[in-house]
C-alpha cells in the first residue's frame, strides 16, 4: 500500500472506504504464515506489539481478515499463505476464486498468485507450488526466478530526516537501493518478530505497472493488468477471478489441478516511490466464485466398511464406487455408495470370502469379508 496522506484525495479516501465496506463476508482462508517483506505497513497491519511472534502475527492476520480488513506484503516478495482444507475445487473451464485485495482504478498494486493441492493430504504445504501464469508472466520485463534479499538497518532511522538510506536491498538482478522511511510512518519497516539480519524473498517479480501520466513524474497512475493477480482490481470484477487452470510451473507448463488446498500470494511489483513508499500487495482473505461447487471431499481413509449378519456397511463413503470380487479375482457385482450411511446386502450370496474395492477420487482401498 503506498501513502495515501499523499497520493489520495479526500474523495479517494471515501472510494477506499467504500471499497472496504464492500468486502465479502465468504471469506474462506486460514492464515498459516506471513511473512511481509520491509514497508511502510509493516508492524501496523496487522499491528505488532512486543513479544510478538510469527505465530501470534498469524493470529493477528487471521483476525484481521475476519473483521473485513488487510493485511500488508510489504515490498517485492512479502507474502501470505493461506488455506483451504476443504480444498477449491477446478470447474473446468470457468474461474474458481478471488484473492481480496483493496485495489480501485489506476491503484494496483499486484501480487502474484501460488497455488498447492494436498497431493500427501497432510494438511501441509509440503507439495508442489505452482503459480497462477497472469496476463504479464510471459512479459519479456517479467523474472520468474527472482530473488531479492533485504538487510536489517543497524539502527532506527529518525522519521524527520526522511532517511532515503533506511534499508538495502539487493536482487538476483544485480540491482541495490534502499527503501526510504517517510515521515508518515515512523514505525520499523523491518517485521520486528524477524530477528535476523537479512531475509531473502524468492518469488515471480511482474514487470512495472506504474504509469507517469504527465511524463514529468507529477502524477504516477499504477495500472491494472489484465487477469491473473491479486491486489489488481477491484473485489468485484470479473478481472479479481482466478482461474485454478492458469496455474503452471515455472517454465509455464500447466499443472493440471482438479483441487487446490493452500493459496500463497506476494507482492510482485518492486517499485519505492520516494514518499509514497513501495509498491505492496494488500490482502483480506480468499473468496470462492461458485459457492455451491467447493464440496466438501472426504478423503477415502474416512471410509469405514464392516460386514455383520450378511450385510456389508460401508460408512462415509457417499460418491465412491464398490466392487465385489470372488478372493480368486472375478468380478461380480459393481455398485455406487449412494449414500454416508449405505448397506448392502448378501444373504443371497454363497458362502465365500470375497474381496470388496472401493474407488473414490482416483483412491482405491480394499476389505475383506467372510461370508458363512
Ligand atoms: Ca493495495
Ligand atoms: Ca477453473
Ligand atoms: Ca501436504
Amino acid at each position: 500500500m503506498r501513502n495515501k496522506n499523499l497520493i489520495l484525495s479526500s474523495v479517494l479516501l471515501w472510494i477506499l472506504s467504500i471499497h472496504t465496506f464492500s468486502l465479502s463476508a465468504q471469506n474462506v482462508a486460514t492464515v498459516i504464515e506471513v511473512l511481509p517483506a520491509p514497508g511502510q505497513f509493516v508492524n501496523v497491519l496487522p499491528a505488532y506489539v512486543a513479544g510478538d511472534d510469527s505465530t501470534t502475527m498469524v493470529s493477528k492476520a487471521q483476525q484481521m481478515f475476519d473483521n473485513g480488513s488487510f493485511i500488508s506484503l510489504g515490498g517485492c516478495g512479502g507474502y501470505v499463505t493461506l488455506a483451504y482444507p476443504q480444498g477449491i475445487g477446478n470447474a473446468i473451464g470457468q474461474t474458481d476464486f478471488k484473492v481480496i485485495g483493496n485495489a480501485f482504478a489506476n491503484n494496483a498494486e499486484p501480487g502474484v498468485i501460488m497455488v498447492m493441492k494436498d497431493e500427501n493430504k497432510n494438511g501441509l504445504p509440503d507439495d508442489t507450488w505452482y503459480e497462477i501464469w497472469g496476463s504479464e508472466h510471459s512479459h519479456e520485463e517479467t523474472n520468474v526466478n527472482f530473488t531479492i534479499t533485504y538487510y536489517k538497518p543497524s539502527a532506527e532511522k529518525e522519521a524527520e530526516t526522511l532517511p532515503t538510506d533506511y534499508i538495502f536491498w539487493k536482487s538476483s538482478e544485480g540491482q541495490s537501493g534502499y527503501m526510504p522511511k517517510n515521515r508518515f510512518h515512523t514505525q520499523s519497516y523491518w517485521p520486528s518478530w524477524v530477528s535476523s539480519d537479512s531475509m531473502v524473498y524468492s518469488s515471480t517479480r511482474l514487470r512495472s505497472n506504474a504509469v507517469d501520466v504527465n511524463g514529468d513524474g507529477s502524477y504516477i497512475s499504477f495500472a491494472t493488468f489484465n487477469f491473473g493477480y491479486a491486489d489488481n482490481c477491484s473485489n468485484s470484477s470479473d478481472c479479481a477471478e482466478i482461474n485454478i487452470e492458469w496455474a503452471a510451473d515455472k517454465d509455464g507448463v500447466s499443472a493440471n489441478l482438479d483441487t487446490i488446498h493452500f493459496v500463497k500470494v506476494a507482492t510482485g511489483v518492486q517499485h519505492v516511490f520516494g514518499n509514497t513508499g513501495e509498491v505492496s500487495t494488500e490482502v483480506g482473505g480468499i473468496e470462492l466464485v461458485r459457492k455451491s461447487t467447493a464440496l466438501p471431499e472426504i478423503p477415502l481413509s474416512e471410509i469405514t466398511m464392516c460386514f455383520t449378519n450378511n450385510m456389508l456397511y460401508i460408512e462415509n463413503g457417499e460418491g465412491a464406487k464398490a466392487t465385489l470380487f470372488t478372493l480368486d479375482g472375478k468380478l461380480l457385482h459393481q455398485f455406487m455408495v449412494t449414500h454416508d450411511n449405505f448397506y448392502y446386502t448378501m444373504s443371497e450370496s454363497i458362502s465365500a470370502i470375497y474381496i470388496v474395492r472401493l474407488e473414490k477420487n482416483h483412491e482405491i482401498k480394499y476389505h475383506k469379508i467372510i461370508k458363512k
